[in-house]
């Protein structure tokens, strides 16, 4: 999620779904958002939708909007959400090439 190629394959598969959390927060410090390998999101990196991450609603934990989701309408960019807010949940790892 952190490159721009692999936003581009994905918006191929998840055409038709709403919420695609992607382990992206700013749980721990608000407005400080992190990965969940505990890197921190870069500049170079961000694709939030113009006026997110906006932190507007809050959940009944009286947590804000600490988790990014992809939406894919209209342009599959990111926005913020209550982390308990229902949605898919997308994960990566690493390949291991076998010689
Ligand atoms: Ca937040
Ligand atoms: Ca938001």
């Amino acid at each position: 999620m952190r490159q721009q190629n692999t936003r581009s394959l994905l918006r191929s598969y998840f055409h038709r779904v709403q919420v695609i959390y992607f382990g992206l927060t700013d749980r721990v410090q608000e407005g400080r958002w992190v990965w969940d390998d505990g890197e921190e999101l870069q500049p170079d990196q961000s694709n939030w939708r113009s006026g997110e991450p906006n932190n507007l609603n809050y959940d009944y934990t009286g947590h804000g909007e600490d988790c990014a989701f992809i939406a894919p309408r209209p342009q599959y960019q990111w926005n913020d959400s209550p982390c308990g807010t229902p949605g898919f949940v997308l994960c990566e790892r690493p390949i291991q090439y076998q010689k």
